[in-house]
Formats: C-alpha cells, sequence, structure tokens
C-alpha cells in the first residue's frame, strides 16, 4: 500500500552537509576536483547509500555513476536525474552536489511511500562537469550523448600532471562493487536540478527557474611564445615579450570586445608565465578565454574577434602566437514537454516560477542532445558561484527537490 511520496527534508540538508565534508576548504566551500581522491570518496559515499536502499549501481567507461531504482516495466527506458560530484577547486558545496542528492532524496521518497513506478528511474552523477582539472568540461555527458570523444581525452593531462586514463581507471577500480554498462543507454527524459549561479531569481525573488536553454561556450587557450632576457639589461626594442603581447590582447578582450555586447561574457581565468621569474623576461605566457553568448552567431563573432586581438597582439610584441580551442559548446533549447511538466508541477505545488536561459553550461546541454530534457534552477546567495562562500536557502532546498520530486513522478509513467 503505497503513500504520496514526500521530500524527508532533515535526510536531504544532512546529506548535502555529509557531502560538503568531503574535499571541504576552510573557508567552507569545497574542492573535490573532477577524479580526484576526494570525488572517489564522494561517490563511494553515494554508491554505498544506494546499496543500502537496494538500489542497483552502474559506471560506465566515464566513470558516470548511475543509482537505478527499478519500476514496474523493465522494458522502458529510464527517466534520468541527477548532475555532477566534482566541484571547482575553491567551490560552492551545492555547484553540482545539490542536483544529485536532490535526485537521490527523490528515490529515496519513492522508496519510503513504497511507489512503485512504471519506470526505472536512475540517478546520475556525471563526470568532470567542471572541467577545471581536465579539459573539457562536461566530459561524461558529453561521452554519454556521443558528443566527444573520450579515446581523445585520455591522453588530456590535468592541471596537476595526472594522466586522465589513469585517473579514470583509479575511479572505476574505487568502485568495484559496481556493475559496468556500455556509455549512452537508452534513457526517456533527463531532469537536473541545479543552483542558478546568477542573480535573476533572487532579484526576482523567485524561487523556481524552469530552464528553457543554455548559452553556448567556447575556451580558447592563448600561449605567446617570445625570448627569456634578462629584465635589467635588455632595451625594449630588442624584447619578444610574451607578456605585454598577454596584456595588450587582455586589455582589448576586456576593455572592447565585452563592453560592445551586453549579452557577452569573456573570461580570462587562467594565467602562466615561464619561466615565471621576477627577473626574468618570460619566454612564454599562456591564458585562457571562456567566451559566452546566447547566440550561434554572435558567439562565433567573439571567438573571430578574440583571435584577430591575439595575432595582432603576439606580432606587435615579436611573438609567436598559438591558439587552441579547448571547449565548443552550441547554445542549446531544451524539451517542451520537460519544461512543461516542469512548469506544472510548480503550478500543482503552489510554487511560483519562471522560464530563464542558463549562463552557466550544463550536463543536460549534452544529454538533451540524445533525449528529452530541462533544468530546475533555484537562487543562490548574490547569485555567487563557483566561489567557497555559495549559498541556497534551505527553503529553496527543498521546494527545489519537492519540484523534482514531482516532475520524476510525471515523467516516470509510461
Ligand atoms: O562553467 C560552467 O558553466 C559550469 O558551471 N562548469
Ligand atoms: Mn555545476
Ligand atoms: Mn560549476
Ligand atoms: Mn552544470
Amino acid at each position: 500500500m503505497s503513500t504520496m511520496p514526500e521530500v524527508n527534508p532533515a535526510r536531504l540538508l544532512t546529506s548535502i552537509a555529509d557531502f560538503a565534508a568531503i574535499g571541504a576548504t576552510p573557508a567552507g566551500g569545497v574542492n573535490r576536483q573532477a577524479l580526484s581522491v576526494e570525488d572517489r570518496t564522494a561517490r563511494r559515499l553515494l554508491a554505498e547509500r544506494a546499496f543500502a536502499r537496494g538500489f542497483t549501481v552502474f559506471q560506465d567507461e566515464a566513470a558516470n555513476l548511475f543509482l537505478r531504482r527499478d519500476g514496474r516495466d523493465a522494458t522502458l527506458p529510464p527517466l534520468l536525474i541527477g548532475s555532477h560530484l566534482d566541484s571547482q577547486p575553491t567551490g560552492g558545496r551545492y555547484d553540482g552536489a545539490l542536483g544529485t542528492l536532490s535526485a537521490f532524496e527523490v528515490l529515496e521518497a519513492l522508496a519510503d511511500a513504497g511507489v512503485e513506478t512504471d519506470r526505472a528511474i536512475e540517478v546520475v552523477a556525471f563526470t568532470n562537469e567542471e572541467g577545471s582539472r581536465f579539459s573539457p568540461g562536461c566530459m561524461g555527458s558529453m561521452a554519454f550523448a556521443g558528443a566527444g570523444n573520450l579515446s581523445d581525452w585520455r591522453r588530456a593531462r590535468a592541471t596537476d600532471g595526472a594522466l586522465l586514463a589513469d585517473e579514470l581507471a583509479a575511479t572505476l577500480q574505487a568502485l568495484p562493487e559496481a556493475r559496468m554498462r556500455p556509455i549512452g543507454h537508452a534513457i526517456s527524459a533527463f531532469v537536473e536540478l541545479h543552483i542558478e549561479q546568477g542573480p535573476v531569481l533572487e532579484r526576482e525573488d523567485v524561487p523556481i527557474g524552469v530552464v528553457t536553454a543554455v548559452q553556448g561556450t567556447k575556451w580558447l587557450e592563448i600561449a605567446f611564445s617570445g625570448e627569456a632576457a634578462h629584465a635589467g639589461t635588455t632595451p625594449l626594442e630588442f624584447r619578444k615579450d610574451p607578456m605585454g603581447a598577454a596584456a595588450a590582447a587582455i586589455a582589448r578582450i576586456q576593455g572592447d570586445i565585452m563592453p560592445a555586447d551586453p549579452a557577452a561574457r569573456l573570461t580570462v581565468g587562467r594565467i602562466t608565465a615561464e619561466p615565471g621569474s621576477i627577473n626574468v623576461i618570460p619566454s612564454r605566457v599562456s591564458f585562457t578565454v571562456d567566451i559566452r553568448h546566447p547566440d550561434a552567431a554572435a558567439l562565433a563573432a567573439m571567438d573571430r574577434r578574440v583571435r584577430e586581438e591575439c595575432e595582432a597582439a603576439g606580432a606587435r610584441w615579436g611573438c609567436e602566437t598559438a591558439i587552441e580551442l579547448r571547449v565548443d559548446m552550441a547554445p542549446g533549447r531544451f524539451a517542451p514537454e520537460v519544461t512543461a511538466a516542469i512548469e506544472e508541477t510548480c503550478r500543482a505545488l503552489a510554487i511560483r516560477s519562471r522560464p530563464m536561459v542558463s549562463g552557466a553550461f550544463h550536463d543536460a546541454l549534452f544529454v538533451g542532445r540524445v533525449a528529452p530534457a530541462a533544468m530546475i534552477f533555484v537562487p543562490c546567495r548574490n547569485g555567487i558561484s563557483h566561489n567557497e562562500a555559495e549559498f541556497v536557502s534551505d527553503a529553496h532546498i527543498i521546494a527545489g527537490a519537492r519540484i523534482l520530486l514531482g516532475v520524476a513522478l510525471r515523467l516516470s509513467a509510461a
């Protein structure tokens, strides 16, 4: 005899705190980078909780982790819900983990209520959504959607020098009880709950965002190669100074290209100088450019402008310029039938919502290429994310999980 399933607020809030302790930083954030020891610890904790509930645990060759609660009809493709567990080096405790743990709470609430759904529901923790330790981001969901080549990525080196192939193998081996499954299995739909990571919902005091689309993203790695020389003896006209080139290029990127379009987002997040000595003109300077725009043509135009500015700066400072495209994510629209299910659930629970476009990329962007997908956003304080101060109120956490449970009930019906 089943009852109406309800989210268990105390259990979910405790779970979020439990996972925030894995890779906890002194400033209250988390450092749980993809395929790290901390990431493996979090995966194990989630898998053990799944085993304890009698769910089945799977991994695929991209180390995507799946927790399955069977449904009435095993022939039906499962509904997939979830997000990611990896974090930025100085990340917040909610980015990714909130969606993954809220999805697990949905399975527990259904189990507690004895509800048998028509189709199975699977919770997923996709591998390396952040892309900060290994490029590209959304590695696991891209591989799941056939939108990227895992064998190419295997040779990638992390920012700390580790080889992706080794870290993938260690992660899979750390969970021997999980069953391996072929990558990219059929699913009926995918719903990802995530913090907004921006200011809109909080500013409008709306508890739920119904995400209809995700803007496009390009990541460029720019490298200027010049000539190392003595800081004290080398006059300007003899210098082939990659730092001068980088400074000129970044000034144009942030001083001219970004201000020209209010929808443009350009970020230089990482810069490295070699040899990095105070009294040596660098031999090489590399930096990253994260380019975002909701419109594909505008994104391509900004990419061209950035490349032109870098080539010009390199030439002016007597340097060679190398530009590598590390990530190329076209803007994506989500499935109306899934956003409609989210909106219906918000109405049924009398929780206000508003449609919106995501400024951040997400795993749902890629899963949405192979199955109907959409996202549910909850507000975060001051719109801050990718920052240890990231915060979501308990009320918004519970509202988001209740919506996810309602949507899962709707979409798991045959
Ligand atoms: O960068 C992004 O958009 C994602 O939050 N990792
Ligand atoms: Mn995220
Ligand atoms: Mn993130
Ligand atoms: Mn994401």
